[in-house]
């Protein structure tokens, strides 16, 4: 089976609805990907194997999405030199701040790019995955211009009472 460019990896089952969003965003721009439970705590096993085979798969970005104490992200980006671009999910306790901290604060060496909390930072990791791909790809960068285009022309110039 073909690997995909795009993995999206997540802590639990309860991630599923966040980031379902990334994988919206991939589907409208015609982008594969795969999608995996790999939790940090957990599956420790199935994240070391995950990251450790990234690379030689072809996986050419992973989205990593968890809640609270959010360790996945970093986890991984300590485990692959695949650009890994981290999502913080809401939680019910302390509003998605702690996944944010949990995901943000990488020492030197292991970077994870950090979206906001929530599903718009699942949307728009779907979107800097699409960024990152599109530099070797001009047909996808094609498909992304057109959708930022999209965007921006559904923006009225003035608001309404309704
Ligand atoms: C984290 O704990 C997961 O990423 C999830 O956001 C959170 C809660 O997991 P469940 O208890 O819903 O499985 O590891």
């Amino acid at each position: 089976m073909t690997t995909p460019p795009v993995g999206i990896i997540m802590g639990s089952q309860s991630d599923w609805p966040t980031m379902r969003e990334a994988a919206v965003l991939l589907d409208e721009l015609g982008i594969s990907y795969e999608t995996r439970i790999v939790s940090a705590h957990r599956t420790p096993d199935r994240l070391w194997d995950y990251g450790k085979t990234a690379a030689d798969r072809g996986l050419q970005v992973i989205i990593a999405g968890a809640g609270g104490a959010a360790h996945l992200p970093g986890m991984m980006a300590s485990k692959t030199r695949v650009p890994v671009i981290g999502v913080p999910v809401l939680t019910k306790a302390l509003s998605g701040v702690d996944s944010l901290y949990s995901i943000l604060q990488m020492p030197k060496g292991f970077p994870v790019a950090t979206m906001a909390i929530g599903a718009p930072g699942a949307a728009n990791a779907g979107l800097m995955a699409a960024g990152i791909l599109a530099l070797q790809d001009a047909e996808l960068a094609a498909r992304l211009d057109a959708w930022r285009d999209a965007l921006s022309a559904s923006i009225p110039e003035e608001p309404t009472d309704d």
